[in-house]
């Protein structure tokens, strides 16, 4: 009875465009033959109410014991509403804004410690923002031991789950959709194989995620959350704790404390830090730097849990880098977690720093694009900058560019010449949003100036950026 059910239910999906073949761009740059969106839904109520009881049904036939149901916003919402109501069973609801995070409540709903609340969520790719949602239920002490989704597009998420104590019960899989689909003559057969090539091709599953090859190292790092890539073999340690600090404190933000005195970089620091993950400095704009001024700041970044990343850009040849990364009046390397360097004087400027860095524990960001008007770091040179990055990725972890460059999840992207509203400065800086720059072309951290140093209320301005890149983010995973 069920199988009729879904059977008959593929084809309604398809039938309201929730199912949709031909070549999408996901916000996160990568195509893919098909496209599965169910916020479509909520105009179909007879739809609404048969997934619906499908949903329920399977919680059912599992015999799972819960207390209560959470639907991962925002599309799952509304299914777990009619779930709770026709049943009687008390619901939650997972916030997904983080105003006044910390202060104001996570989870809405009436709920004993220990109690078990069974999600609810429409699809899945990765399954992380199942395990999302899960966190911020675990962090309010309830437990989280089932999930059950109506489509899962087979690209991991089921072991994913599984390897975090979780089970997923999904009512449609993608390889069923697709066998419906092609017997009913709604798709054709080469369709059918290429979407299969590609799911297999793309999947994120913890059991591909071992040894050098793994799969997942190959593709793409979307789907995965920061907490997810931060545990990948392959992944530099210092990368590990960024990504680390992104999950803990939702916050893919960089500051650039591009200011001229001490005193204000460090108050900037101490206002700021808890909305960041990476403050970034140019110490020679400083007109009073002293030895104390580094000590300070590192005082505040293991205070409020952020790295420090010095913009020294550096570009000279291996030899004189190296001098100018541990020597001189700004001795970086004793202070700076993150440097970044131009790769236009060739690899040696990465051995020469890595010379320095490295045994420290210090890393590296290659700049391969940049947002200013005509830069000439396009093209063949920021193919150029990707493959010296790779062939040096103990020290190098990740990139200065406009938009993701490469597919390796190890690698953090970090993109500069981001406010509000996309426009220009009168010298050559160009600015996009934050949805562009993380939505839509798949990088990991925003870097923003003036957008916060010229605000009246500059610690309201970065919480506006936090709160504005982390909802790009979240968007972006599942999508
Ligand atoms: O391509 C780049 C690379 C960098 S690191 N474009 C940039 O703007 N930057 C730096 O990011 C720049 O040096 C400045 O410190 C910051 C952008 O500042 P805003 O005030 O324009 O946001």
């Amino acid at each position: 009875m069920a199988d009729v059910c879904v059977d008959d239910l593929i084809l309604r999906l398809h039938d309201v465009g929730a199912v949709k073949f031909g070549e999408y761009r996901l916000k996160s740059g990568l195509l893919t033959p098909i496209y599965i969106d169910l916020r479509a839904l909520v105009s179909h109520p007879s739809l609404m109410n048969q997934v619906s009881s499908l949903l329920y049904q399977r919680a059912q036939d599992e015999k799972l014991k819960f207390d209560s149901v959470c639907g991962v916003p925002y599309t799952a919402l509304p299914l777990a509403t009619i779930i709770c109501s026709r049943n009687e069973l008390p619901m939650l609801i997972r916030r997904k804004e983080a105003k006044d995070y910390g202060t104001k409540r996570m989870v809405e709903g009436s709920f004993s410690q220990g109690d078990t609340c069974l999600i609810i969520e429409d699809t899945v790719t990765s399954g992380a923002s199942i395990l999302e949602t899960a966190h911020v239920l675990y962090k309010e002490g309830l437990k989280v031991t089932d999930a059950i989704v109506l489509m899962d597009r087979e690209q991991g998420a089921v072991e994913m789950l599984a390897s975090q104590g979780i089970r997923l019960h999904p009512i449609i899989s993608m390889f069923k959709l697709l066998d419906r689909l092609v017997g009913t003559q709604r798709i054709d057969a080469q369709t059918s194989q290429n979407i299969r090539q590609f799911i297999l091709d793309n999947n994120f599953s913890s059991k591909n995620r071992n040894g050098s090859d793994s799969t997942v190292a190959k593709k793409q790092c979307r789907g995965l959350s920061y907490g997810q890539r931060a545990k990948l073999p392959a992944v530099h340690p210092l990368a590990s704790r960024l990504l680390s600090i992104m999950e803990e404190k939702r916050s893919n933000l960089c500051v650039s404390a591009d200011v001229t005195r001490c005193e204000e970089l460090l108050d900037l620091a101490e206002t700021l830090g808890p909305k960041i993950c990476l403050l970034k400095t140019h110490v020679d704009i400083l007109q009073d730097f002293t030895p104390s001024f580094s000590s300070a700041l590192q005082g505040a970044a293991e205070k409020h849990n952020f790295l420090i990343f010095e913009d020294r850009k550096f570009a000279d040849i291996g030899n004189t880098v190296k001098h100018q990364y541990e020597g001189g009046v700004f001795q970086i390397s004793s202070w700076a977690h993150v440097v970044n360097a131009h790769a236009v004087s060739g690899p040696g400027v990465i051995r020469g720093l890595s010379a320095v860095g490295k045994p420290g524990g210090r890393g590296c960001l290659l700049i391969a694009q940049m947002s200013s008007e005509g830069s000439l770091a396009t093209g063949e040179y920021t193919q150029a900058v990707l493959k010296m990055a790779e062939e040096q990725s103990d020290f190098v972890f990740g990139f200065i560019c406009g938009s993701k460059i490469s597919d390796k999840p190890q690698f953090i992207h970090m993109t500069p010449g981001v406010q509000m509203q996309a426009g220009g400065d009168g010298l050559g800086q160009q600015y996009s949003t934050p949805q562009q720059v993380l939505g839509e072309r798949g990088s990991d951290v925003i870097i923003v100036g003036r957008g916060i140093l010229g605000s009246s209320d500059r610690l309201e301005a970065a919480e506006a950026y936090r709160e504005a890149g982390w909802e790009a983010y979240t968007r972006s995973l599942d999508s």
